[in-house]
């Protein structure tokens, strides 16, 4: 059985989600095929800092309703190092804000609006193949929940199914794929208990970075550097806690609060980026493109930057027929996840531990302190944070 749209969205993350409300939204239909299942899916525990442009763009195209009741609207980060904690306030210099609210969250409003405009979202499609890419009406197939086998004709197919979907696997054998990876993971905990500070802090200690973030007032979401080829269960809650506790000492905040530990998970940290997200009518988008370290949390800020250049770029040729924007995708989005690339490096390897040499931390401590002491710099640091300008507007309007 065959069925028509024009964008096959393979992938109901953040990027497909909001791909295919923008481009509901521009009077283009399409399909999202989604391997896991919708409580899967709604109650996946991974992101939760939101930029001001992604907070913007999700009001924009009226998805952020119950965000702006209920996210945790912050100024900027907290940074531990030497016992001692430092406020960087970069809605001083911007008036702009971060919000905390879990991706589960964003995810969650993105499939009830999706759901409102009552275009197909097809959880537990299985197998999904992509075939005819280099030519105007690719192929999309998939095992549907009732293992029946299904077709579908699109003029353009928009890979949104992360880092180990298939899409990336469409690209041409000569594409590039620049790769750095780190010799850590970050093990992340979500508790029943209060966050330690107002705002989410990184505690840089001689022995690992300590990250203590949350969801709200008596939901703590919190993360140890570890090192990669780290084992999750040999990791109790006891110890966890004790090394949380260790890293995050200082002499101005009471010791961490512990409490029952809800969820556990273990995340390499590794930066990716294919330089070139496109070959025919397949488009790539988030973290099927580029993965960052979680270190200034800007994975699913780009999933949505990303997102939102191809939804202008596909309005443009749905409106005027013009292909100028589809051509030149990969050049568009490019610039700022490099942008976003260098900002996480940059954390990454300023508050993570890299080996025994002392000299190191001493280099380390240096670029903290500047961190904290210049308002130059911190203004620096706030505009990547905050979020710099998408590429595009999400709708062409030509
Ligand atoms: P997703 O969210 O991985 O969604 C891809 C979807 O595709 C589905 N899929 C398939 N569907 C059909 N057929 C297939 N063959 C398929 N293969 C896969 C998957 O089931 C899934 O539903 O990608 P997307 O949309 O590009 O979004 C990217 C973000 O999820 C990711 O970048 C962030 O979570 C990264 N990240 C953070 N980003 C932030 O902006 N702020 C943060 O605070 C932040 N913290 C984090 C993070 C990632 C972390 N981990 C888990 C690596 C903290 C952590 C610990
Ligand atoms: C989070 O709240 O999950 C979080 C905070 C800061 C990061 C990454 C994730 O850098």
């Amino acid at each position: 059985m065959t069925e028509r749209c024009q964008v096959a969205i393979i992938g109901a993350g953040p990027a497909g989600l909001a791909l295919g409300h923008m481009l509901h939204l521009q009077g283009i239909d399409s399909v999202i095929l989604e391997r896991q299942s919708e409580s899967h899916v709604r109650s996946r525990v991974r992101a939760g800092v939101l930029e001001q442009t992604t907070v913007d763009l999700l009001t924009d195209i009226g998805v952020a309703e119950r965000l702006r009741r209920e996210a945790l609207v912050h100024n900027g980060f907290y940074l531990r190092f030497d016992r001692t904690t430092h406020h960087l306030d970069f809605h001083r210099h911007s008036g702009r804000h971060a919000y905390v609210y879990g991706q589960a969250e964003v995810v969650a409003d993105l499939i009830d609006a999706r759901k409102a405009t009552g275009r197909p979202l097809i959880f537990d499609a299985d197998d999904v193949t992509i075939a005819d890419i280099d030519t105007d009406r690719p192929v999309v197939e998939y095992t549907d929940v009732d293992g029946r086998r299904r077709r579908i004709e699109a003029e353009a197919v928009a890979g949104c199914d992360g880092s180990h979907g298939v899409s990336r696997t469409m690209m041409p054998s000569d594409t590039r794929i620049l790769v750095r990876s780190h010799p850590f993971a970050w093990l992340g905990i979500l508790a029943h208990t209060r966050p330690v500070t107002e705002e989410g802090m990184y505690s840089a200690h001689p022995d690992g970075l300590s990250v203590h973030s949350m969801r709200g007032p008596r939901l703590s979401r919190q993360y140890l550097q570890v090192p990669a080829e780290t084992d999750l269960d040999a990791w109790t809650d006891e110890r966890i806690w004790r090394e949380l506790r260790r890293r995050s000492q200082s002499d101005d905040h009471p010791p961490l609060e512990t409490g029952e530990i809800i969820e556990k998970s273990l995340a390499p940290l590794r930066s990716v980026v294919t330089d070139r997200m496109q070959t025919g009518s397949l488009y790539l988008l988030g973290d099927a493109a580029h993965i960052v370290p979680p270190t200034g949390a800007k994975g699913l800020n780009l999933a949505i930057s990303d997102a939102c250049a191809l939804s202008y770029a596909l309005g443009r040729r749905h409106r005027t027929g013009d292909r100028s924007a589809l051509t030149s995708y990969t050049d568009t989005v490019l610039p700022r996840i490099w942008q976003a690339q260098s900002f996480s490096w940059r954390l990454t390897s300023v508050l993570h531990r890299f080996g025994e040499d002392p000299y190191d931390w001493e280099l380390r401590r240096a670029r903290l302190t500047r961190w904290t002491q210049s308002p130059s710099e911190q203004q620096a640091l706030g505009e990547v944070y905050l979020g710099l300008p998408f590429p595009t507007p999400w709708r062409f309007d030509g």
